[in-house]
């Protein structure tokens, strides 16, 4: 990751105003990874933002939402799968993102609509997961 040109050390209740909220959705240095999943390719979706992982709920979770997941890791994202209701377990920390709505076409899922970093009504029984496709057998997804 790129070092921060603004410091992201502030408290929780600080970031979540709405003027630093749009600070965020302009930064560019979001990170995603996949938890909990039987391999690389798969699991619980988290992202990184203000130096802390958090979940993804699975409200309006789709394929158009997994596809980006998968091409912002540099994973096949054709039929790339959305899987809900915590699949891949439980986060246990932050829900940072909630009706995360892609056209499918982004490059990171930051670019997506979305409620606003850490706002959601969500619980960690929705967190969200996607399976994307093995570079090496990319015909063989089973979950
Ligand atoms: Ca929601």
């Amino acid at each position: 990751m790129g070092e921060n040109k603004t410091s992201f050390s502030k408290p929780l209740p600080y970031i979540l105003s709405p003027t630093i909220s749009i600070a965020y959705f302009c930064e560019t240095d979001t990170h995603v990874r996949l938890v909990n999943g039987s391999s690389s390719n798969r699991g619980r979706v988290e992202v990184f933002i203000h130096n802390i992982w958090g979940t993804v709920c699975d409200d309006s979770w789709t394929e158009n939402e997994a596809r980006v997941v998968c091409r912002q890791l540099g994973l096949p994202y054709h039929a790339a799968q959305a899987i809900g209701g915590a699949a891949f377990g439980q986060g246990s920390g932050h829900i940072w993102l909630d009706n995360v709505n892609c056209t499918g076409s982004e490059s990171t899922l930051d670019l997506c609509r979305h409620a606003g970093w850490g706002k959601h009504d969500c619980e960690p029984s929705e967190d969200a997961g996607v399976a994307c496709l093995d570079c090496k057998t990319p015909f063989t997804l089973q979950l």
